[in-house]
This record gives C-alpha cells, sequence and structure tokens, in this order.
C-alpha cells in the first residue's frame, strides 16, 4: 500500500495544531452559512440598502419552510411602514413583444436620473417548466449589473396566486430597501395581467405593429385596464405601421368608458431595441403620477389594492386551513365518491362539508 505522503509542513511542531483550528474554523463557517440571521438583522440590513439581505429575506418569503415563512412575516412587519413610498409600474404583452427590452431601456434611463429600479416577474408558465421570463437575464445584460438595479425572477412551482402573493411580499421588501421604482413584467396568460394590475400604479401594455388583436393574445379587458399602450419595435421597416397602429389604437381607446383615475390613456411609439421613445414613455408615467396625485387617485388606488390583498389573504387562509386538514379531505373524498355514484349534488355536498368544517 502507498505511504500517505505527509507535508513537511505538518512535521514542524506547532503546524500540525493548526489543522485543527481549520477544521474548527470551517465548521464554524459551515454553521454561520446554515445560520438564518435574526429578523431584527434582516430588517436593519434591508432598511440599510443591503441587496444581499434584501434577496435572502425574499428567498424566505418564497420558502414553504413554516419557520421561514414566520421569520419572513416578523421582516414584513418590520419593514413595511418603511414601504409605499414608490411607484409601481406594471409591464404586459404577448411573448416575444419585447418587454424585457423595454425594461432594460426604461430601467437605465431611471437609473441615470438616480432613480433605484427594482425588477420583479409574475409568470404562470414558471411554475410549469421551472423556467422564468427573467431567467434570460440576458435581455437585462446592462441593468443586471447596474448597481442602482435589482432584478429578481418569477419564484418556480408555484401557482399563480401564490406568485402574486410573494410578489406583493417583495414589492414590500424592495421598497424597504430604498428602491424608489418597482417594474413587474408579466405574460398575457392567465389571470396573470389582472393580478399584476391589481397592484400597481400604472399599467403598460407593450405591443407590436401590424398583428392583430387576437394574433397578440390580448384580451379586451386588458386593455382597459392600460394606462398607456405602447407599440415597440418601431425602428427600421416597422416606423410607418406602427405610427399607423398609434393612429388606429389611440381612436380605438375612445370607445372605452373613462377611467376613475381621470387619466386619458396613452399610445405611444418606441423602440425597445434603440432606445428611442423611452424617454417620452417615462415623462409620460411621471405626469401620470403627478395627476393622480393631485387628485387623490393615487391613495385612494392604493387603499382599495391594500383591501383586495388583505382580502386574498383572507381567502388563501380559509382554502388552506380546509384542504390542509385531513378530516376534511376524508369527508370530501367520501363526497366525491356519492357524488359518482349520483347519491348526492355537488350543493348539498359543499354545504355539508361547510357546516362540518365549521363545526
Ligand atoms: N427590432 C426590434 N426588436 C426588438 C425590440 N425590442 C425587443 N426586440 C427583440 O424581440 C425579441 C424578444 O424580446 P424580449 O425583450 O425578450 O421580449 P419579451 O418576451 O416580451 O420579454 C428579442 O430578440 C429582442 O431583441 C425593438 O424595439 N425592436
Ligand atoms: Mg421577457
Amino acid at each position: 500500500m502507498a505511504k500517505k505522503k505527509v507535508s513537511t509542513l505538518f512535521k514542524i511542531e506547532g503546524v500540525s495544531k493548526q489543522e485543527t483550528t481549520s477544521k474548527i474554523a470551517a465548521k464554524k463557517i459551515q454553521l454561520n452559512r446554515n445560520k438564518i440571521p435574526t429578523a431584527k438583522k434582516f430588517t436593519s440590513e434591508i432598511l440599510a440598502g443591503n441587496i444581499s439581505f434584501l434577496s435572502r429575506a425574499i428567498t424566505l418569503i418564497e420558502s414553504s419552510n413554516k419557520k421561514h415563512q414566520e421569520k419572513a412575516n416578523i421582516i414584513l412587519n418590520e419593514c413595511l411602514p418603511h414601504a409605499n413610498k414608490s411607484i409601481r409600474i406594471g409591464i404586459t404583452g404577448v411573448p416575444g413583444v419585447g418587454k424585457s427590452t423595454f425594461i432594460e431601456a426604461l430601467g437605465m434611463q431611471l437609473t441615470k436620473k438616480k432613480k433605484k429600479v427594482a425588477v420583479l416577474a409574475i409568470d404562470p408558465s414558471s411554475s410549469i417548466n421551472k423556467g422564468s421570463i427573467l431567467g434570460d437575464k440576458t435581455r437585462m445584460e446592462e441593468l443586471v449589473t447596474n448597481k442602482r438595479a435589482f432584478i429578481r425572477p418569477s419564484p418556480a412551482g408555484t401557482s399563480l396566486g401564490g406568485v402574486a402573493q410573494k410578489t406583493r411580499e417583495t414589492i414590500i421588501l424592495c421598497e424597504a430597501a430604498g428602491f424608489d421604482t418597482i417594474i413587474i413584467e408579466t405574460v398575457g396568460v392567465g389571470q396573470s395581467e389582472t393580478m399584476v394590475h391589481s397592484m400597481v400604479d400604472f399599467f403598460l401594455l407593450l405591443k407590436i405593429a401590424g398583428a392583430g388583436d387576437e394574433l397578440q393574445g390580448i384580451k379586451r379587458g386588458i386593455i382597459e385596464m392600460a394606462d398607456a399602450i405602447i407599440i415597440n419595435k418601431s425602428d427600421g421597416d416597422n416606423i410607418r405601421n406602427a405610427s399607423i397602429a398609434k393612429v388606429d389604437f389611440t381612436r380605438a381607446l375612445h370607445l372605452y368608458p373613462q377611467k376613475n383615475s381621470g387619466w386619458k390613456p396613452k399610445v405611444l411609439t418606441a423602440s425597445a431595441l434603440e432606445g428611442t421613445g423611452v424617454n417620452e414613455v417615462m415623462e409620460m408615467i411621471e405626469s401620470y403620477i403627478s395627476l393622480v396625485k393631485r387628485n387623490n387617485f393615487f391613495v385612494s388606488n392604493r387603499n382599495h389594492q391594500n383591501i383586495s390583498w388583505l382580502k386574498a389573504i383572507i381567502e388563501k387562509n380559509l382554502y388552506d386551513s380546509f384542504y390542509k386538514n385531513n378530516k376534511n379531505l376524508i369527508a370530501l373524498k367520501k363526497e366525491i365518491e356519492l357524488l359518482e355514484n349520483n347519491e348526492t349534488t355537488p350543493f348539498s355536498s359543499a354545504k355539508k362539508l361547510l357546516k362540518n368544517y365549521n363545526g
């Protein structure tokens, strides 16, 4: 058997001891790495703008571990009084329309104006393919490395409702960390736009010229929610088509009822790739914000959103307390069997189950 070679270092008295010390140190480092800081530490670091703590706190929010969630809740509560001081912008549009490229351009402009920008995503497809619309961070190459920006992809493997809940909480933490502009990207899938609309101050719909609404997967409700429509990819041969689309959309928007905000939705053209029109979008958002702050819609809208959030939390808790209870699940299984044999109706089964559940 080959003799193990011993380093001459360890033949010197005293040096071998260092091996033990380094083992202890390694263990200490390991322990510290596994140890989660206290909620108080998290809060003070987040309030000081520490991005690494912000990231870790968001990971706690996204965790399904009960202990992590409890800690996340304490951090959230402590951060709440320091939140709310940002402008929240939602951006939607079908995949490929240029949302990420646009956010990159807008984000860079905003950071040049000394704004601090956080980009979050609501991506229901990420729960299926475990990816994320922001997974391709390459589209935000510059913004990713920008010190005044923070980009966070949508958590994978969660339901849309779950993602929305976590995004709301993430917004709070980002605001507490000093981010004054929050941009939320979402694809026009399922109810995700409605969800994003319910948590932002300004809602942008990105489109491209030349493709019909059906082709772009745009539902009527989305146009109604939009505070602005941006015809993106207005560059090269596309410039003329984009201006025609702008006229068409401006005309079409007149058919929609007036908004409670008192704001008349605008249609603008832009090229996210070349950066043209992005400044105008930024100025438009600024003038919207000053209008709704003057007429108090800003505050009343956020109050409404908070009420919806409260109700969403209640619904989620009620749902969990029913479906995560074994007794209910057994009773439910029984009712399903009866239903399959035509021995009950959905209505009477539900009534019975809820009666038992409520005690
Ligand atoms: N010509 C042109 N291409 C663009 C523009 N914005 C985005 N793109 C391209 O469109 C593709 C999809 O962009 P991306 O930002 O990932 O779209 P998203 O799926 O909506 O986030 C990419 O190849 C971009 O380079 C634009 O303004 N003009
Ligand atoms: Mg994208």
